[in-house]
């Protein structure tokens, strides 16, 4: 069976990194360095990609890639997007203007949102701030788009796989692959 490729993207600190540690059965490939970074209180960020495995129930393997989320970094999206299946925008809901950092990509990321190969991910919302779900579809609708937007926590490994498995759904549905 071949592998399928996922990316995961989104803004820095929205949990990539965090995301593929927690679904990858093998050690990530992490590129990680110092975050200077001060708009964002964290230590490291990924300057070249990630990289982790899971394999599905069928026996299918998963390469899940993430982005760096740095801007200066923004040439790497269309080389890691290169014959990737689908990708999974993660979003810090808790961030100055999530819905913008939403727009950024949705428009980078447009050829896979217009075959219906793109899952959102809301992180951060435990606190009850931000944008509601419902104004991620507006902006999704604002271009002529659909996408399953669902909160979800990258720290837990179950709602990364309910996000894998929802664009996973999706891309069956529209036969990129066989159930
Ligand atoms: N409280 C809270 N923390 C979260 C949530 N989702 C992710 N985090 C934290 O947010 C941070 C995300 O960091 P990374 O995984 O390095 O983010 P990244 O997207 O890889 O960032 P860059 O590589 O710098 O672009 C981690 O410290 C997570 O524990 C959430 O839903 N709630
Ligand atoms: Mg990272």
């Amino acid at each position: 069976v071949t592998p399928l490729k996922i990316l995961f993207t989104g803004m820095v600190g929205a949990g990539k990194t965090t995301a593929i540690g927690a679904l990858s059965e093998v050690a990530p490939i992490r590129t990680e360095a110092q975050n200077t970074d001060t708009s964002v209180n964290k230590e490291n960020t990924t300057v070249a990609m990630d990289y982790g495995e899971f394999t599905l129930g069928d026996g299918t393997k998963v390469m899940l890639y993430g982005t760096p989320g740095q801007g200066r970094f923004d040439f790497m999206w269309s080389i890691l997007g290169q014959g990737a299946l689908g990708v999974i925008v993660l979003i810090n809901n808790a961030a100055a203007n999530p819905l913008e950092d939403f727009k950024v990509y949705l428009n980078a990321f447009d050829e896979f949102a217009a075959r219906g190969a793109m899952v959102v991910g809301v992180g951060r919302t435990e606190n009850g701030v931000g944008p509601t779900l419902d104004s991620y579809y507006a902006v999704l609708a604002e271009q002529g788009r659909i996408a399953p937007v669902f909160s979800a926590d990258v720290r837990r490994s179950e709602h990364v796989l309910m996000l894998v498995d929802a664009l996973i759904s999706q891309l069956e549905l529209q036969e990129e692959i066989s159930p």
